[in-house]
């Protein structure tokens, strides 16, 4: 039987991806720049099977509905890309909680996309790999790659864009992502529906578009002259803008537990006390703290002092996705 196995780690977005463009092909609507974390990842296994249909595994239980109804559309276009329509098994293990606002999809579909490249001997380049990727979830796009990434936005004229390159930072940067989990039960709200539903429902959805592109390009120039202070304030700027275009949506929802205030709150203290930390929030109630290298451990031991924390982590910027 022949089969492939790959790793790839999750990535979290300083500037928010958050809406599409219409069409099939789930191209973003805005650009986004990211960093891909050392510690969580998904590894998948890929193999031709003998069956009627594709297989998917996650986390040792045989997945249906819509989980396995994204891999089965996603293989699809594999098959299609190369001409072979054999039926596969999707053997995955996430190190991350699934479906909680980590980024999951992001490191299953990238390691998805890099196992079916091979399996299907799709022999695609990096950034068509990362276009693969993005068709099965937009954040995966930027999960083939490592430390800081550049993920362009759709083009609503001509269909491209939509895919990820790696961004040379400035070393001095030397940044941490506290990762505060929140809750550890799944979310209501995937990331996919929340997007649609902002997009045709909040005011101000159009106003999240129309000033997204200044915040990415002044985040990534930031980042690279090694301006921290800049990149940190424009992190919490473009989440609370993309939850702030989701309050407004009709009805409203938000991903924020009591405890992601709390932790908030704190961030926000503890930069008042001169502390260089930074908070962004996803589709889910954890916060993740942005810092540099020399105050993480700091940091990290004055949010523990929180009550009801469910894990603290410490990650590294980490590579892109591998083979194994
Ligand atoms: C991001 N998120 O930039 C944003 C911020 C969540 C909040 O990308 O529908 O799972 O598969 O393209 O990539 C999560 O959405 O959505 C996400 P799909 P995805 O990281």
């Amino acid at each position: 039987m022949k089969s492939t196995c790959a790793y790839a780690h999750t990535n979290i977005a300083l500037i928010k991806y958050w809406g599409k463009l219409p069409g099939h092909l789930n191209l973003p609507a805005t650009g986004s720049l990211s960093l891909t974390l050392e510690n969580f990842g998904t590894q998948t296994a890929l193999s031709f099977i003998d069956a009627p249909q594709d297989v998917f595994v996650l986390n040792n239980q045989q997945q249906i509905g819509e989980p396995l109804l994204r891999v089965q559309l996603f293989l699809d276009i594999v098959r299609a890309l190369s001409k072979n329509d054999q039926h596969c098994l999707v053997d995955s293990r996430n190190d991350v909680p699934t479906r909680s606002g980590l980024a999951s999809s992001a490191s299953g579909f990238a390691a998805l996309s890099l196992a079916a490249n091979q399996l299907f001997s799709l022999n695609l380049n990096p950034i068509d790999l990362s276009q693969l990727a993005r068709v099965g979830s937009g954040s995966a796009a930027r999960s083939i790659f490592g430390e800081f990434v550049y993920m362009h936005p759709g083009s609503p004229v001509d269909k491209t864009g939509g895919y990820a390159e790696p961004l040379t930072t400035d070393p001095s940067l030397d940044v941490r992502l506290i990762v505060v989990q929140c809750a550890s039960t799944p979310k209501k709200i995937s990331s996919r529906a929340g997007m649609m539903h902002t997009s045709a429902t909040s005011p101000y959805y159009s106003s999240w578009i129309a000033t997204h592109a200044q915040d990415l390009e002044e985040a990534t120039r930031a980042a690279m002259q090694g301006d921290f202070k800049t990149l940190g304030e424009l992190t919490e700027h473009s989440t609370l803008k993309m939850h702030a275009s989701m309050l407004a949506a009709k009805p409203a929802f938000w991903y924020f537990e009591p405890l992601t205030i709390t932790v908030m709150n704190r961030v926000k203290a503890l930069r008042d006390d001169g502390a260089h930390c930074y908070f962004t929030m996803d589709a889910g109630p954890h916060v993740k703290v942005l810092c540099q290298a020399q105050q993480a451990q700091a940091i990290t031991n004055e949010l523990r002092k929180i009550e009801g924390i469910v894990q603290i982590d410490i990650a590294k910027p980490g590579p892109g996705a591998k083979l194994i």
